[in-house]
């Protein structure tokens, strides 16, 4: 577990975020290979319970084989009495992607190319920071950001009042003509979020996400039918059945899996089919160094969530050219870690 101090600190209407625990999994093989991986654990005791998870999976998996669906077959029953969800869902996942990784590295491809992607460049938005702040902070923030040219920009919103958050867009607005896209982290009621939808209409965006709590389906149903801003949830899907419900629900325009909720790569698959039948674009969240090669196996591909949170861990942090993210052309998911910033980081 690390503890990564933040470049852009985000004030998200949920929580502020200055530093990030990851958990890093090295998987070991019984052939050499090892695979690695890394998840965000939220909090610091939701990364010791998901290291702590994650251990204890990688145990009872001892001696199978290398499968990841038959580990989601396995582990999902061994721990469907305690439940797999939250941090039990995020160990699946976490060690689901280090044996994807592992296969890749033993395959010599990039996860990608294993999943029938090719390799390339994904369209990529600036995640990195437009948190909840003042007027005048919020544009020396976006001043920052904007020096990296990423092909669209995402604000937090959820201020006290709805006049404050047109103003926030403005601000934004003042300084690029970027596209925008706005996250409420399921901070509004059924009746503010159509309210502020409509005001949020006339300016453009290019989605409005997690307006109401995330597993209201049917409020997410009303606003989707409701509104032209088209909207975006997803990062919650607690696995594939999660999305299956919401799109029969009707619940969402545009999905947004987190790659560590879903299941991992096998769940983000599963999850993609379902968005692929239904022709949702999909975008992911978080993790990026994971999730691009998710993404670039998804047949409805969006955008893929940029943030530099594991930069500071990474021998080769990813790249980004052209407002693009590179996807790299290593073996596995083309990460390795500077083990001498993770010890410094660990003290
Ligand atoms: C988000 C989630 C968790 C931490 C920071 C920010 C946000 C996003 O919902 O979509 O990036
Ligand atoms: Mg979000």
């Amino acid at each position: 577990m690390v503890d990564v101090p933040l470049n852009f600190p985000l004030g998200t209407s949920a929580a502020t975020v200055t530093k990030v625990p990851l958990v890093l999994l090295d998987l070991d093989m019984e052939e050499g290979v090892t695979g690695r991986a890394y998840v965000f654990g939220y909090t610091p005791a939701g990364a010791v319970s998901i290291a702590r998870t994650t251990s204890e999976a990688a145990d009872l998996a001892k001696g199978t084989a290398a499968s990841p669906l038959q580990l989601q077959q396995c582990l999902g029953r061994r721990y469907a009495l305690l439940g797999v969800t939250g941090t039990v869902r995020m160990a699946l996942s976490l060690l689901d992607m280090a044996v994807w990784d592992a296969l890749g590295r033993a395959a010599g491809l990039p996860v990608a190319r294993l999943l029938g992607g090719a390799p390339g460049t994904l369209a990529a938005y600036d995640s990195r920071g437009l948190g909840l702040a003042p007027p005048a902070e919020l544009g020396r923030q976006a001043e920052r950001l904007l020096e990296l040219e990423l092909g669209a920009i995402k604000l937090r919103l959820g201020y006290p009042t709805l006049a404050e958050d047109l103003v926030a867009v403005d601000v934004v607005r003042s300084l690029t003509d970027r596209p925008l896209m706005v996250d409420y982290n399921q901070a509004l009621s059924l009746v503010e979020a159509r309210a502020r939808g409509r005001a949020l209409e006339e300016k453009g965006l290019l989605w409005l996400e997690e307006p109401i709590r995330h597993d209201d389906y049917s409020g997410a149903a009303a606003l989707a039918d409701e509104l032209d801003l088209p909207i975006q949830i997803g990062e919650n899907f607690n696995g594939c059945e999660a999305m299956l419900q919401a799109v029969q629900a009707n619940a969402c325009d545009l999905a947004m899996p987190d790659i560590s909720r879903i299941g991992g790569v096998t769940g983000w698959l599963q999850a993609a089919g379902v968005a692929a039948a239904a022709g949702i674009p999909v975008s992911t969240h978080l993790m990026p160094e994971m999730s691009a090669h998710a993404l670039a196996a998804s047949a409805t591909s969006h955008w893929l969530e940029y943030v530099d949170w594991a930069d500071a861990i990474l021998r080769e942090p990813l790249q980004i050219r052209d407002g693009r993210a590179i996807l790299p052309d290593n073996p596995g998911f083309g990460i390795e870690w500077d083990e001498k910033r993770i010890s410094a980081l660990s003290q």
